[in-house]
Formats: C-alpha cells, structure tokens, sequence
C-alpha cells in the first residue's frame, strides 16, 4: 500500500504552486459583483455589491490555472468610473505589474464602460505582461450567471505566457477582444462585447486561449504616455451629432474650460452648418477639436467631410469617440500640437 506523508502533500502542493503563474485580480464593482432579488433577476438588481474574496471564492477552479490574489481597488457601476479613479488603477497595474513576483492582472469591472477602462490601459500600462479586463451581463445571483465562467477565462488567459505583449484584452462570452476596437453593442444580451470590422483576437475553449488576430496599433509597453507624474487629466467632452443638432452642449463644454473636443458627427464626422462656425472659433480660441463619429464603424477620413487642415482638426481615425477622448486627453498631457496629436491617432 502506497503511503503518502501530510509533508509530502505539502510539497506536493508547493511545487504545484510554484508552476502556476501568479495572477493578481482587482475589483472595481460593475455587474459582475452584483446582486439581485432572486435568480431570475437580470435587470434591477444593485451592481458593486459583492466583495474580490466572494467573487474568488464562487470560483474555486481558479486555483488549478493561477495562484491567485484579490484587491478591492473600488466598489462601483462603471457608469460612474472617473478619470480619477482610472488614474488610480492605472499607476497601481504598473506598481505591481513591476513586481517579478506578479506575472498577469485581471481586472474585474462594470460592463458600462468597461472598454474605455481598457483602453486607456492599453495606453498607459508600462508592460508586456498580459492585462485582461472582465465583466458579467448578469449578476452573481442569476440562473446561468456568466461572472464565473467570465473571471475564469479572464484568469487562465492572463496566466498564459502566449497573452504577453498583445496589449490589454477584454474577456467575455469565451472571446477575447483586443482594448482597441472592442464595445459594448447590446443593452443586456451576454454576447454584448464585439469587435465588429476589426476583428476580434480569439478564443478560449477548454480552458486555453486561441489567438487568431493582434493589433496593428501601438500599445502598453511601447506607449510613449505616461501617468505616473499626473494627478488629473485634462477636461475633454464629446458632443453627439444628429439632425437638428445645435451648438449650445459645444459653447457649454468650451465655456467650462474643456481642453479638447469629441465632435460624434454623422456619418463620415460630418459637422452640421449651424456647429461648424462655433468649432471653428473653439479652435482659434485653443480648444482641440477631433472628428469622429457617432457610426462606430469606419474610419473618419482626414479632410473628408471637412478640410480639417485649413480648420486644423484632428481626425479619430477608427477610434469611436469614447475611445478618442481618452487619447486626446493623453495626447493633451504631452502636446497642444495638433500635427503632433493627429499622428498619435494614426499610431495608437
Ligand atoms: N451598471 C453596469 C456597470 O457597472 C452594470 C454592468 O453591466 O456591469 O457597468
């Protein structure tokens, strides 16, 4: 008969450990943290409510793909996530992805406005080791919630040493989904994360991650942003284009001392004739205007809709104006140029 010591379990267990990367989840609230009053709710039930040990705990598989550790870095629905708060997480990723002692991030998030989160990650964090950002459309309370097999996707893809260097990720519904390109396109179904023209990355199936596509864009590692010094982040607004649309949000936003611009044009970015004089004078005044569009897919064409050298605008290229805004506030920290700002739209 075969006896096996407590001591030797232990090693057993020890060395185990030692072969499984080191993966630190951070919990910022959102759905995936939600409860609801019974397992049919799936609407009105209170995001944020439920704690990084709790959501670990729900998923005891984590154990056999990382080693895993959690921290509560906020407790909130993403619909009010603040350019603070993304400062925050931003420098405590790089505080830690600097350790050699941890080898991947996940980060547990509200599905609002998840992918902004993202992206200015993508833009921010100082490694190639992997960052891979998670959410749920149900809550944990649910009948078939997707939180644990999200978190557990999330996890075992930021443990595999094939996901360095692909910039952040975003993993949901079994698809994994380069910072970049990827949005949230439905209210509430849990396929709601796609990357339409662009191409999603890939897969996980069987508890492995597929890569089929990675960005053609500048990213973590070779971000030339940089957060640690800053304490705020310069104010940039959008305003959404539509028939009818008039320049009142405009002068508000440049009034209050917006930095930059989003202009969520029709279309190509077109710019309707009554907001065009007061996008030109916010321009003449110091404002920085970007072009995008309100369309999602597409690239908003330099000198297209406008003549965006004699306006001196910037283009958003394919960035959707979300995503714009958080580049032009990065952008802002380096430079006012408008050339200078217009070739970080063509790199990142
Ligand atoms: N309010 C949503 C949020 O926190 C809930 C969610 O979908 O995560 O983004």
């Amino acid at each position: 008969m075969f006896i096996i010591t407590a001591s030797q379990v232990q090693a057993q267990d020890a060395a185990q450990k030692a072969k499984l990367a080191n993966v630190s989840i951070l919990a910022t609230g959102g759905t995936i943290a939600g409860s609801g009053a019974s397992s049919t709710t799936t609407i009105g039930y209170t995001a944020a409510t439920v704690g990084v040990q709790q959501l670990i705990k729900a998923v005891p598989e984590l154990s056999k793909v990382a080693n895993v550790s959690g921290e509560q870095v906020f407790q909130i629905a993403s619909e009010s996530m603040t350019n603070d708060h993304w400062l925050a997480l931003g420098k405590r990723v790089n505080t830690l992805l600097a350790q050699s002692n941890v080898d991947g991030i996940v980060i547990t998030h509200g599905t609002d406005t998840l992918e902004e989160t993202a992206y200015f990650l993508n833009l921010v964090v100082k490694s190639r080791k992997p960052v891979v950002l998670v959410g749920a459309m149900r809550p944990s309370t649910a009948m078939s919630a997707d939180g644990p097999i999200n978190l557990y996707n999330a996890v075992l893809l930021a443990a595999d040493p094939g996901a360095a260097g692909k910039g952040v990720m975003v993993a949901m519904g079994d698809q994994i989904h380069g910072a970049r390109d990827v949005s949230k396109t439905n209210t509430s179904t849990p396929d709601a994360f796609k990357t339409l023209d662009l191409g999603m990355m890939g897969y996980i199936q069987g508890g492995k991650p597929y890569f089929y596509h990675v960005s053609t864009r500048k990213h973590t590692a070779d971000t030339e942003f940089d957060i640690s010094g800053l304490n705020a982040l310069p104010q940039v607004d959008i305003v959404y284009g539509y028939a009818n649309m008039n320049p009142v949000a405009l002068d508000a936003f440049v009034a209050a001392g917006a930095k930059g611009i989003i202009h969520a044009g029709t279309g190509d970015g077109s710019l309707a004739a009554k907001v065009k004089p007061a996008l030109s004078n916010a321009r003449k005044n110091g404002t920085l205007i970007v072009r995008s569009s309100r369309v999602g897919q597409g690239i908003v064409a330099r000198n297209g809709e406008a003549n965006d050298d004699e306006l001196d605008f910037v283009v958003s290229d394919t960035l959707n104006p979300q995503k714009a805004r958080i580049l032009l506030m990065l952008a802002l920290t380096k430079t006012n140029n408008s050339k200078d700002i217009q070739r970080m739209f063509y790199n990142y």
